[in-house]
């Protein structure tokens, strides 16, 4: 018998009229049912948090009992924390050693968003007619449409939720077709909480027609979306049949530059992390490794040794430190692009293949490929799998320029013991996120996201809350004139 989750849609755990087969990346087989929302349920949950919106039994709630909900949530998250990240490493694969400290993780971020709740202010505003007083609510924006993608669900869904809720909006959030079962999971901890009915719903579907009758609907305000570039446009398109607020979190091929003066053992063990942990499967994985010159040979001999030696397995053994990728799809198109790349002059200096005795299940080796430009096909795409470009430079204005020969913008890592340097290259990376001498740091309190093909907007940090309200603007005259000529303007 396979575990059969459902979706959670006005404070109800319903099944869907029809269920596809979750499969576990480890084995490549079916292990659990979930619930195929259709174009029905997306109308149910967003009607459902249209009406919740308006509800008094939410709207009525001042921001500081909004907080203290968003607070036991985090709370009742750290308690199942274990168990989400046990069921996040069965559905996608990602390690468990990973899922267990990022999940215990993310209940900061909403304690942070609780703690935002009442601190959302308006604003009172000198204007230049003495009778009158102008000030700015800031109101919350409407009904969010949250969608995510399969790496990191929980987190994903957190950073897009908080600040909704700080906000006083509500959500449907759908939770991606691969590996949604931590997510689903999460329900039952909002149910807990004690959130009114409708204020949080949570499905699942496929882009097409759940996705993209939720990023359609015409009761939804705001659009949060992380994913690829490619569905992110269709998002877009999606959001004008409603003229909807859209943030959009995609992805990136941020470069990690490493100049001779770096600390090479600590730039070692950051580039591994970067691009070997999840399996390289995070928006911020540094997949371009740009060495100077005299350096260069050095690294690459200490990372390929470095590589030799991960432990791939299985990834509910805390031993493991790469597990498989989440989806046969992500593992057709890492092999392929590895191949396409060789063929066009990237050399191999490590992996490439499946590892010996994983040949179920969609595991890769940690693979780095030496490129002799920017033009590989695996310096140009962003692959989502752990495979590592390197390609070396000279001088400084030649690593920036390699740096930010990319559609992406993300995330960059600079690896310099000199002050000055890193100073210059902060200014010139084309980045939304800079490291400087570490990598993949995150919080709740630091706005995060990029731009270009990486994405609009940012998540994290207090400005994050203010982008779920709108400002309304509130004229009072305080005069006892009567109100002038109606036809001249003032
Ligand atoms: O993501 P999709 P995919 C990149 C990465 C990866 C590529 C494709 O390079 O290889 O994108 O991944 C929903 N309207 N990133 O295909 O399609 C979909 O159901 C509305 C980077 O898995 O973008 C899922 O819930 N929604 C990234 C979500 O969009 C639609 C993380 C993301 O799926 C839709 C993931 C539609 N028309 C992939 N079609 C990052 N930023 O970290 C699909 N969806």
């Amino acid at each position: 018998m396979m575990r059969r989750f459902r979706q959670y849609i006005d404070g109800e755990f319903v099944d869907a009229a029809r269920s596809f087969e979750s499969i576990d990346p480890a084995t490549g087989d079916a292990w659990s049912l979930m619930p195929e929302a259709d174009a029905a349920d997306v109308d149910r949950a967003v009607t459902a948090a249209h009406r919740a919106l308006h509800d008094l039994s939410w709207s009525g709630l001042t921001p500081t009992a909004r907080g203290r909900l968003l607070y036991r949530l985090g709370d009742l998250l750290e308690e199942q924390a274990q168990a989400l990240a046990e069921l996040e490493t069965r559905d996608t694969g990602k390690v468990i050693r990973e899922t267990s400290a990022q999940v215990a993780y993310i209940a900061e971020y909403y304690r942070y968003f609780g703690g935002l709740a009442d601190k959302i202010e308006g604003a009172h505003l000198a204007v230049d007619k003495p009778d009158m007083e102008v000030y700015l609510r800031r109101e919350p924006i409407g009904v969010v449409a949250a969608v995510v993608p399969w790496n990191s669900q929980l987190f994903l869904a957190a950073v897009k939720i908080g600040p909704a809720l700080a906000a006083g909006c509500t959500v449907v959030v759908k939770a991606s077709e691969d590996g949604p079962a931590p997510l689903l999971e999460f329900a039952q901890l909002v149910d807990q909480a004690g959130f009114p009915p409708g204020v949080v719903n949570i499905i699942t579907g496929f882009g097409d027609p759940c996705g993209q009758r939720l990023t359609s609907h015409p009761l939804v305000s705001r659009i949060a979306f992380t994913g690829g570039p490619e569905t992110a446009r269709h998002v877009v398109r999606n959001s004008a049949e409603n003229l909807s607020h859209v943030t959009l979190e995609l992805g990136g091929k941020s470069p990690v530059l490493v100049f001779d003066d770096a600390d090479l053992d600590n730039a070692c063990n950051a580039i591994i992390a970067g691009i070997f942990a999840a399996s390289g499967q995070s928006c911020v994985a540094g997949s371009r490794l740009l060495v100077q010159n005299s350096i260069h040979d050095t690294l690459v001999s200490m990372l390929s040794e470095r590589v030799g030696k991960i432990k791939i397995g299985d990834p509910s053994d805390p031993a493991t430190e790469m597990g498989p990728l989440a989806t046969a799809r992500q593992h057709r198109k890492a092999v392929e692009v590895i191949q396409s790349s060789v063929k066009a002059g990237a050399v191999l200096t490590a992996g490439g293949k499946v590892p010996p005795g994983h040949e179920r299940g969609f595991y890769l080796e940690p693979t780095i490929l030496q490129c002799p430009n920017n033009d590989i096909p695996c310096s140009r795409e962003e692959l989502f799998a752990p495979v590592l470009s390197v390609m070396r430079f000279d001088t400084e204005a030649d690593g920036i320029a390699f740096a930010n020969d990319t559609c992406f913008a993300l995330a960059a890592g600079i690896f310099t013991n000199d002050l000055r340097r890193a100073h210059r290259l902060i200014r010139s990376v084309k980045a939304g996120v800079v490291w400087v001498n570490t990598y993949r740091a995150i919080s709740p309190v630091v706005p995060f996201g990029g731009f270009g093909w990486s994405g609009l907007g940012r998540e994290g940090g207090r400005e994050s809350v203010m982008e779920y309200t709108r400002p309304k603007a509130v004229w009072i005259n305080s005069s006892t004139c009567p109100f002038p000529d109606p036809f001249i303007m003032r």
